[in-house]
């Protein structure tokens, strides 16, 4: 398998992470996110959305969108499973991962920050202001369920690890080390996200440990 990725990008941080829990191995292939790499021609071939991650397995047509590849990893690769077996279980952690992926994150992405910088000419400060308020308020709803829900355990669904956990860890990542979030009111948020950095599959995915990381 060949992970196109970039050391900073959380929705890769995603996929790296499930791999991991797999115990799957993928060679990464890194698309300089900093650079506009993703723009190029050649790697739209593989992604014509020109976002990373994308995950070719056995030459066949590469997979996309980091939801679709956890799901796609957890239907081949079954165990560990990564979403719980009753429907009403499966839907909380779907939902949970989507409060995430679908409302959260999209909002703080390369293409939404130089947007605003280049064609709405918003400073600096202004930028930032945007990305931790978004990416603070993702963690404010998913703490608004696990704070409250007896589903929630020692991870965001019981005592194993699900695709909800990976999508938390990653919302964690950008608010607190990219953002500089104030993240003492979500503390059961805090209290997966520790967690979980307690699995190597977590530790050893972050974005610092990448290879492409050093160059930066
Ligand atoms: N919903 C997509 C998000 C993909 C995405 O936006 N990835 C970011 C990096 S985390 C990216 O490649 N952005 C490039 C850009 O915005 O230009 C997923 O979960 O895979």
């Amino acid at each position: 398998m060949k992970l196109y990725g970039f050391w900073r990008s959380l929705a890769t941080y995603r996929v790296r992470v499930a791999l991991a829990l797999k115990g799957l191995d993928a060679d990464p292939v890194s698309i300089d996110l900093l650079k506009g790499n993703q723009h190029e021609a050649a790697y739209k071939s593989i992604n014509p959305q020109g976002v990373v991650p994308a995950l070719v397995v056995d030459d066949g047509p590469p997979l996309f969108q980091s939801m679709a590849i956890l799901e796609y990893l957890d239907e081949t690769h079954p165990l560990p499973p990564l979403l719980p077996k009753d429907p009403r279980g499966r839907a909380r952690v779907r939902g949970l991962a989507q409060i995430v992926v679908s409302d959260g994150h999209p909002l703080i992405v390369p293409r939404i920050r130089v947007y605003m910088e280049k064609e709405l000419k918003l400073d600096e400060a202004t930028r930032n202001r945007w990305l931790a308020h978004w990416s603070l308020k993702a963690l404010e709803a998913v703490e608004g369920h696990l704070a409250k829900e007896p589903e929630t355990g020692r991870y965001c669904h019981g005592d194993t690890v699900t695709i909800a956990d990976i999508c938390l860890v990653s919302q964690v990542i950008g608010a607190k080390n990219y953002f500089n979030c104030d993240v003492s009111g979500v503390p059961t948020v805090m209290r997966v996200f520790d967690e979980c950095m307690k699995l190597s599959a977590f530790d050893d995915a972050l974005p610092q440990k990448q290879s492409d990381a050093q160059a930066h």
